[in-house]
Order: C-alpha cells, then sequence, then structure tokens
C-alpha cells in the first residue's frame, strides 16, 4: 500500500490561494494579495492535478501529485515520491541544458507539490501536431536537449562519485519504472488486463501476439532498458511533455526520470512523430490536405537526430571529462582518430536503439492503457484503425529490423511506402 504523509491533501481550485499564500516564491510571484490569485485545473495528462494560477502581476504552475494514477482512478495507486523525482530531474535538466525546461520556484515533497514556470502562450506539442501547425526550431531544441542531458547526465561526462551517488537517488523511483517496464514492453504482446485496442486492428492485433521474432526482440529492449543505466532520461520523452510557442521550445514533465540507456528518449520522441505522420489523415477535412505537413514532420525528426549527434559529438570532442574514453587514454596519447572511431561506434549503438524504443513506443501506444490523441481523436474507427495499422507496422520492422536500417532516409522511405500502402 502507497504511504501517504498524513498532512497531504489534494489542491482544488478552491483551498490553493490559502494553502499556498504563504508560500514566499509564489508570493513574490503573484502579489500578497490572494484574493486576486485566479486558478484554473488544467491537468490533461495521466497522473497529476495541474493548476496555472494568475494574478495582475504574474502567473506560476502548481503541479500536484495524486496517489493514484488520475487515468484509472483510486483503484492504481502510486506513490507521491514520482514528484521528488521530477523536481530533481528538473534541477538537472535545467543545469545541462540551461532555459529548455521551467525554472523550478519552489518545492514542497509532503504535499507533492511543484510550482515552477508557466510557458505562455505556449501549447502542447501534440496539439499542434492534431492541428497541422508548425513550429520554427523544434528540431534544433529537441535534438540539443537530447544531446546534452544524455551527454552530461553519463559517465561520458559527470564526475564519477557524483553520478553514483545520482543512480543511487533515482533507483528508488520503482513504480513509474515498473509501469514503463509493464505498458511499454510487456502488456502490448498479451492479452493484459488494461491493453485496449481499436476493434477493426483484431486481427492484426492476433497477427503481432503470435509474432515471436517480434516478442523476443521487443524482450530484449526491454532487458536493455531495466540494465542499462547509461544516463538520466527524461523517461516520457513524448510530444505531451514538449510545450511550443511560434518559435519557443520547450520540455516538461519528467516525473518518469530514470537511470536508462541514451536511445530511450529519442526513441520515444521519433516513435511519437512518426505515430503523429501516420495519424494525419485523420485530421485532413479533404484528402490530400496534410501532405505537406506530413514532410514537414519527417524534416522535423531528420533535424532532431542530426542537431543530436552534431552536439552529441560536439560534447564528445570537448567535455569527455568522465570515466568513460577518457582523454588521457585517447587524445593524449595521439589517439583522436581512436577517439573518433569509438564516438561513432556510440553513435551506431544509440542509432539501433533508438529505432527499437521507437517500435516498441509505436506498439505500446496503439495497444496496451495510454493511446496518443492524435489516433485517439479520430472517431471514424475505420479511418483511425488505418493509421494506427501503418503505424504498427512501421512499429514493428523498426524493432524487428533496426540493426540493419542504417539510414534516416531508409526510415523515411519505408515511412512513405507503408504510408501509401493499400491496406
Ligand atoms: C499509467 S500512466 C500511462 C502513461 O502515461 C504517462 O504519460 C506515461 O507515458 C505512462 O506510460
Ligand atoms: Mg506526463
Amino acid at each position: 500500500m502507497t504511504k501517504v504523509d498524513k498532512n497531504y491533501a489534494p489542491l482544488t481550485v478552491e483551498t490553493l490561494a490559502s494553502r499556498l499564500s504563504s508560500v514566499d516564491a509564489i508570493v513574490t510571484r503573484l502579489g500578497t494579495d490572494i484574493s486576486k490569485w485566479k486558478s484554473n485545473e488544467v491537468g490533461d495528462g495521466n497522473l497529476n492535478l495541474v493548476f496555472i494560477v494568475k494574478s495582475e502581476q504574474g502567473s506560476v504552475i502548481v503541479k500536484q501529485a495524486l496517489p493514484y494514477v488520475r487515468l484509472v482512478g483510486d483503484s492504481w495507486p502510486l506513490p507521491l515520491k514520482r514528484s521528488f523525482f521530477e523536481y530533481h530531474a528538473l534541477i538537472r535538466q535545467a543545469e545541462r541544458d540551461p532555459g529548455a525546461v521551467p525554472t523550478v520556484y519552489h518545492f514542497d515533497q509532503a504535499q507533492a507539490i511543484i510550482v515552477m514556470e508557466f510557458f505562455t502562450p505556449h501549447v502542447i506539442l501534440r496539439e499542434s501536431l492534431m492541428a497541422g501547425k508548425k513550429h520554427d526550431g523544434l528540431a534544433r531544441v529537441l535534438g540539443l536537449f537530447c544531446a546534452r542531458t544524455l551527454f552530461r547526465g553519463s559517465d561520458l561526462s559527470m564526475d564519477t562519485a557524483k553520478r553514483k551517488a545520482d543512480v543511487a537517488l533515482f533507483v528508488d523511483s520503482v513504480e513509474l519504472c515498473d509501469i514503463t517496464e509493464t505498458l511499454v514492453f510487456s502488456d502490448p504482446y498479451f492479452n493484459a488486463e488494461r491493453n485496449h485496442h481499436t476493434p477493426q486492428l483484431d486481427r492484426i492485433v492476433a497477427q503481432l501476439r503470435e509474432d515471436i521474432d517480434l516478442k523476443v526482440e521487443a524482450h530484449h529492449l526491454k532487458a536493455k532498458f531495466c540494465n542499462n543505466g547509461e544516463t538520466m532520461l527524461h523517461g516520457d520523452f513524448h510530444t505531451g511533455s514538449i510545450m511550443v510557442s511560434d518559435n519557443e521550445t520547450k520540455i516538461i514533465d519528467p516525473e518518469f526520470a530514470l537511470y536508462g540507456p541514451m536511445g530511450f528518449d529519442v526513441g520515444m520522441l521519433l516513435g511519437n512523430f512518426w505515430m503523429a505522420y501516420f495519424a494525419q489523415p485523420g485530421h485532413a477535412s479533404v484528402e490530400g490536405e496534410r501532405d505537406e505537413y506530413q514532410n514537414w514532420i519527417l524534416d522535423v525528426v531528420e533535424g532532431v537526430w542530426n542537431n543530436f549527434s552534431a552536439e552529441f559529438s560536439q560534447l564528445w570532442r570537448k567535455e569527455r571529462t568522465g570515466i568513460l574514453y577518457e582523454k588521457t587514454l585517447f587524445e593524449d596519447q595521439g589517439h583522436t582518430l581512436a577517439s573518433e572511431q569509438a564516438l561513432s561506434h556510440r553513435l551506431n549503438a544509440i542509432w539501433e536503439d533508438t529505432l527499437g524504443f521507437a517500435g516498441v513506443e509505436i506498439i505500446r501506444r496503439t495497444l496496451s492503457l495510454a493511446h496518443i490523441a492524435e489516433n485517439a481523436t479520430i472517431k471514424d474507427e475505420e479511418l483511425r484503425a488505418d493509421c494506427e495499422a501503418r503505424g504498427l507496422d512501421l512499429g514493428r520492422q523498426l524493432v524487428v529490423n533496426r540493426s540493419r536500417i542504417n539510414s534516416m532516409a531508409s526510415v523515411h522511405d519505408l515511412v512513405q511506402i507503408i504510408a501509401k500502402e493499400a491496406k
């Protein structure tokens, strides 16, 4: 049973101002007259309460964990300590990629409350992907964020004692890890209780569950997720964890942070873009209306990977201060070429993992518990199933063939072939 601090109580729009009126970090931003604070609960995620609190003077976000999974209800308890991990992840991400995540103003561990910067007029990227809206600079920010947080949270960069202490801190996030381990890597591959899918996919789902190669490869990826604590991951890096304005991109919601393999964050992100690509016909008012937008999505994906690998390479050359591939062992011995060779091996390994994790993410968002809004909001079930089936086709091929796909151009050829196939 989850232990909850005896003083813990969920906030409401009615109680928020009086309960937070003595928090200096909020009063400084909203003013002392709490009658002027206006709270709105806007949480549309699967787990938490999220309030926008505004006054004439300013605004903040107040995020509070609930002792259960909001999407399911109190039949699925979930510890409040996820808020602690989110707080620690936000602080580390802010150090590793300044400006990319909201600034934390205040953290209350007993109440599982984080008060942080409110981004306006930003919206959740997933909303834009449904509306067909483009955003400048998106690929660059996402690629740099991945490179900087993944590199700077790893043994390539960190002081080893600090990193080991960090691994020990995040290892306690057992329950959220369990959600990923179960929902992403296991549930989709059998008839698990929380699964659901569009009924028209019955035949394809049955085939996928009989696909031994797929199950084995998906499980190899699970083993990698569980065993390879390479770096601090965001852990839930989908397009619902990204906020965008016309020209600004911000990353939010790292409560699933954990130490895991570098390719997991990048893969989850790309998998969500590819699903958004296949969902476009479900959001077009006339056939072909979203063709150009689909091309933009593929350009973003390519840009994310290119920015990621360029920045990662730069960091490798300039910031390799950790215990792995030490400069004393490579450059200082005149072996700069060997260091470049090692970099290329590491990037190839991340690439292969990225494809695999993208594939399992696509499969789980179609067969397991939490689906993506781009598909879930397509009312016509035949059309939705068609979009989802194309995603599943790609997802399967990425998982099973990931070691044989060696460029983004090959992935995008595949995506375009799948998009045109008669189903
Ligand atoms: C029970 S939580 C389901 C999903 O929502 C979160 O955003 C994570 O993606 C998790 O897997
Ligand atoms: Mg979230």
